[in-house]
């Protein structure tokens, strides 16, 4: 596919920096930049030969005024990132003047371009299927290594090589089903309708493949987020920065220290964990502590997990009791914090109370029993380790909802072989099926859904 138009736009981050990216895709992509740039020595751009870097400067036509000097990739289609004529432009990293040369481009011919519009291209000329573009952006965003992994696989076109698997499974046995449909009347048949059960069974068991891993992919790579609770004073404050390693929050003898929620991000045993540290829990008049403790609990909603602290050196008390009680429905690990000092906590009851919750022991003052804790945490998401392997993974919750409505599909023409239904009916689920695949490489899509795809990407990706 060919657009008319040539887009352009700054691809680095913004801010100063040692260089600043500008990228031109389109078919005027070399003209427009060759009416602004003065390569030297003196020569032009037109006749030179693709993937070449070229030294000159930028110079704006109109006033002779040089705008900065630049070394300028000329990479022409289609062994290119958009499979379009492209130039890379590598500016100093100044904000300002990114912008001067990039209005520069725009008055000779190129326009802005859309979050995205790069690789979008790359997907609409056929490059990479849109699995693979969604994970240009995991590879961006992604916080850990497995996430990075998964990513990387992603966009190798693991996921779509396995989908495209599935597809071709369902599309030869169409094939054959249709054939039947159509020699019907000769009474000829291509394939039994045990062998078409059969082999839609196998197709069943790898698409139930990909969704079991979806949990564990999604928490790859967007990670989760984990609130720290308790009572005033137990040292939630104190555990955040020994798990952070540095000093993040307030640390002090008076209960109420935390009045609001602070969050970080952690890498704990591979996994991306939001911490939220939490205003103590307790009835109280002080305004502004009331607003602390209700964002608090709001905290505790969205956690996934939600580490209760508990002080060890001293009885369990009211509030303590009231958390137990609050938390029973959720995922948490109990902790029992200050086991440096002589220990007075009924840790009879604590157990009593929360019967399926792991009670990890630890002093967060002087890192006793963290390691401990974070293999609590790892295994209370995990339930052990979660390897990235040979099934690729689902991370995406388009790409589930996708593959869950192909999965009923192939259950329903199943349930329509053993209830003897028409042939035509089974031939339709199955083409329902294959349209629910190809939305996740890309094959069926509407341009609503590649607007929402690619509008979650950042300019000039
Ligand atoms: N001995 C000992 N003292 C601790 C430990 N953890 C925290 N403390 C002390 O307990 C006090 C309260 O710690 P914080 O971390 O501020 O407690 P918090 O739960 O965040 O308190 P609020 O923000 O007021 O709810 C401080 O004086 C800490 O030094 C520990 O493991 N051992
Ligand atoms: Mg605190």
């Amino acid at each position: 596919m060919d657009w008319e138009d040539t887009i352009c736009a700054i691809s680095t981050p913004p801010g100063e920096a040692a260089i600043g990216l500008i990228r031109v895709s389109g078919p005027e992509a070399i003209r427009i930049v060759q009416q602004v740039f003065r390569k030297k020595p003196d020569g032009s751009l037109e006749g030179q030969p693709s993937h070449t870097i070229h030294y000159g400067l930028v110079v704006d036509p109109a006033t002779a005024e040089v705008v900065d000097e630049v070394l300028l990739s000329l990479l022409r289609k289609p062994r290119t990132y958009t499979r379009e004529d492209m130039v890379e432009i590598s500016c100093h990293g100044s904000p300002l003047l990114l912008i001067k040369v990039v209005n520069l481009l725009v008055r000779h011919g190129a326009r802005l371009a859309q979050p995205g519009e790069f690789t979008k291209r790359a997907f609409l000329n056929g490059r990479i299927d849109l699995t693979q573009a969604e994970a240009v952006m995991d590879m961006i965003r992604c916080k850990t290594e497995a996430g990075l992994k998964i990513a990387f696989d992603q966009l190798q076109g693991k996921l779509g090589k396995e989908i495209k698997s599935i597809n071709d499974q369902l599309l030869s046995l169409l094939a054959h089903i249709e054939a039947d449909i159509d020699f019907s009347e000769q009474d000829l048949q291509v394939i039994s309708m045990e062998e078409v059960k059969n082999k839609l069974v196998e197709v069943l068991a790898q698409i139930c493949k990909l969704l079991e891993g979806w949990e564990e992919g999604r928490i790859l790579r967007d990670g989760v987020v984990m609130a720290i609770v308790g009572r005033p004073n137990v040292g939630k404050s104190s555990l955040l920065n020994a798990i952070l390693q540095e000093d993040r929050a307030i640390v002090a003898s008076t209960p109420g220290t935390t009045r609001d929620v602070l969050e970080d991000w952690a890498n704990i045993r591979g996994i991306a964990i939001k911490l939220m540290d939490t205003a103590g829990l307790r009835n109280t008049h002080d305004p502004i502590e009331i607003e602390g403790v209700r964002r608090a609990k709001e905290a505790i909603e969205k956690a996934h997990l939600v580490l209760l602290v508990m002080d060890a050196s001293q009885p369990l008390q009211e509030e303590d009791h009231m958390l137990m009680d609050l938390l029973k429905a959720k995922k948490c690990i109990g902790i029992l914090n200050k086991t440096d000092l002589s220990e007075k906590i009924e840790e009879k009851k604590v157990v009593e109370r929360l019967p399926n919750t792991s009670l990890v022991r630890i002093s967060a003052t002087k890192h006793i029993g963290l390691d401990l804790l974070l293999d609590a945490i790892r295994d209370e998401i995990f339930h052990g380790q979660v390897v990235v392997g040979e099934t690729p993974f689902l991370v995406s919750s388009r790409h589930r909802q996708a593959i869950e409505k192909a999965h009923q599909s192939i259950y329903q023409a199943i349930l329509a072989i053993q209830s003897e239904m028409s042939s035509e009916f089974l031939a339709l689920e199955i083409r329902t099926a294959m349209d629910h695949l190809g939305e996740v490489i890309g094959t069926t899509t509407t341009e609503d859904l590649l607007d929402w795809v690619f509008g979650q990407f950042c300019i000039g990706k």
